[in-house]
């Protein structure tokens, strides 16, 4: 299978990658589910909604500052880095669509990215939509003294206010039950349709729309390959479904070099 895979890959013009939480797992960013899902005993899931913020914006503040400090200590793995040099050796072209807002296809050096549901280090009013890129993982700042955690102190967020109009800042991300822009779903449906080949990398495939965008693939008859550890609800329908992890399995398919010691 995985044969067949590089075949297909290595003659492919243009590439597609979908990526989910899990090509970042073996950089150590925690995914919505199981352990590293919760916060102080939330569900991340529960904390990443508008109603979160409106009940609490300092605990949905404090939860975005954890996951932006933790994140900050991550690197790109072989799995980002492929996709990266792929991309950069211009064999093919390789465009990313991809659910996760860490940041690390744009730290491992892709640049057509199609960020589906924004980016941990994007900050947006909640007023007037203005945003701004803010890379400081100690902010927003603290008030009162920092805990044993340094990660997630007790201590409470000052909570961050636009300077035009003075409403509340929040995190320029996707929240569940907020529609995506319609200019990333036109992007990542674009790039869909004029790929040869469409990678699945690291995706549950649960969570919508993003789940469906292969379907597009599918409709052309395009190939469509899955790379995760265990079955998805899509396992079944995908051309080739690779068990296993995408730090092994995508420097194999894109032909990069190992990364140092990867
Ligand atoms: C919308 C940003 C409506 C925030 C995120 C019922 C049915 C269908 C849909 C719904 C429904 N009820 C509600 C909905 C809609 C909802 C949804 O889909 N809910 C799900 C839970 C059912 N969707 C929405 O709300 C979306 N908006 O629908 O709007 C609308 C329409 C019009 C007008 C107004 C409103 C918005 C969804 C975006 C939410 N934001 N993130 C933040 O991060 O803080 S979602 C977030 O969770 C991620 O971005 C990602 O999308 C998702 C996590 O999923 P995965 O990335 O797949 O990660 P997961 O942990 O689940 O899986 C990891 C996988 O990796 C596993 O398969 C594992 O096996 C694998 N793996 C592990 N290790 C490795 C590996 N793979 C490879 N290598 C390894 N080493
Ligand atoms: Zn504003």
């Amino acid at each position: 299978m995985i044969e067949r895979a590089r075949a297909l890959v290595q003659q492919s013009r243009a590439i597609v990658a979908i990526t989910g939480a899990g090509i970042s797992a073996e950089s150590g960013v925690p995914t919505f589910r199981g352990e590293g899902g919760l916060f102080r005993g939330r569900d991340g899931r529960e904390l990443a909604t508008p109603e979160a913020f409106a009940e609490d914006p300092g605990l949905v503040w404090s939860f975005y500052r954890w996951r932006r400090r933790v994140v900050a200590r991550c690197e790109p793995n072989a799995a980002h880095l492929a996709l990266a040099e792929a991309e950069d050796a211009g064999r093919c072209e390789v465009t990313v669509i991809t659910q996760n807002v860490d940041g690390l296809h744009h730290r491992a050096g892709s640049r057509w990215i199609v960020a589906l549901h924004g980016d941990l280090f994007v900050i947006r009013c909640s007023g007037c939509g203005r945003e701004r890129h803010d890379p400081d993982p100690d902010w927003p700042p603290l008030e009162g003294r920092a805990s044993a955690d340094p990660d997630d102190p007790e201590g409470s967020v000052i909570l961050p206010r636009c300077e035009r109009c003075d409403a509340l800042e929040r995190p320029g991300v996707v929240w569940f039950g907020e529609s995506l822009g319609n200019r990333v779903l036109e992007d990542a449906w674009a790039a869909t349709k004029r790929a040869n080949v469409v990678l699945v990398v690291g995706t549950s495939a649960v969570v919508q729309p993003a789940a469906s965008i292969y379907r597009v693939a599918r409709a052309r008859g395009t190939t469509v390959i899955e790379v995760n550890p265990e079955s998805t609800p899509i396992s079944e329908d995908v051309d080739i479904s690779l068990r296993g992890t995408a730090g092994a399995i995508l420097p194999d398919l894109l032909g990069a070099r190992r990364s140092e010691g990867g």
